[in-house]
């Protein structure tokens, strides 16, 4: 089936799936009751029963009718219930250990993104920092530590089906896996100002080679380096310590 918007996460079939099953519980129900709702209106038309019947709804015959589908509503609640919390445990409760954190920073009116760059370690000095262009590698598992300079911002990846909240003074974490390469769009999903619509960035999701490049490319030194390091390490393993 083609999706409107395509996934690109490993929980976004999850999200639709539950969107799906709402949709269709709840569109259920409302085309029952606008049928019934109809019905009443041309089978008990005035030209027809000029004089209203008077009902009182307590005999055990008339309350049934409000009982039982009530009943059945609630039976459709638990079913949603019980799937929604499935869900949201696995996305939002639980949070998978990550190959690669990354920050984000929210601002009136961009979104600031720091990669780890060559060390996969975040907070060093070779750390890549973009504006608008969040750079990430397929089939790997990110956390991502959310944060805002000023205002309420919601970083939004549609194709991921993630939204969450950034709010001043907190640093949020959570996690994505993208699943699928391209470039796709993320945009601000909280009223945060004038420029609130303006607040759109890319985020590229690459192949482990173009990822590679791309970190090449802006930090050649730190590459170079990271490498000698890793192959030092392995013809020498206790060089590491002898530099303690
Ligand atoms: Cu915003």
């Amino acid at each position: 089936m083609q999706f409107i918007i395509e996934r690109a996460s490993s929980f976004a079939a999850d999200i639709d799936f539950m969107i799906l099953l709402i949709a269709l519980l709840g569109g259920f129900w409302f085309f029952v009751a606008q049928g019934i709702l109809w019905y009443f209106m041309f089978a008990y038309r005035r030209s027809k029963n000029p004089k209203a019947a008077y009902v009182s709804g307590e005999k055990p015959e008339e309350t049934k009718w409000i009982h039982w589908p009530h009943y059945a509503v609630i039976v459709c609640d638990i079913v949603i219930i019980a799937f929604a919390l499935k869900i949201w445990f696995g996305v939002k409760q639980t949070l998978p250990p990550p190959d690669s954190t990354i920050r984000i920073v929210a601002q009136q009116w961009a979104w600031k993104f720091y990669h780890p760059g060559p060390d996969n370690q975040l907070g060093t000095a070779d750390d890549i920092g973009t504006v608008d262009e969040l750079h990430v590698e397929v089939n790997k598992t990110y956390h991502f530590k959310l944060e805002s300079d000023d205002v309420l911002h919601s970083f939004s990846v549609p194709v991921f089906r993630l939204k969450q909240d950034a709010v001043p003074g907190r640093i949020i974490t959570g996690w994505f896996k993208p699943t699928k390469t391209g470039q796709f769009d993320i945009q601000c999903a909280e009223m945060c100002g004038i420029a609130h619509g303006a607040m759109a960035a890319r985020i590229h999701i690459e192949s482990p080679e173009d990822h590679q490049a791309w970190v090449k490319s802006l930090r050649p030194d730190q590459v170079t380096k990271q490498n000698q390091q890793e192959s030092t390490t392995e013809q020498n393993p206790s060089k590491g310590t002898e530099a303690i």
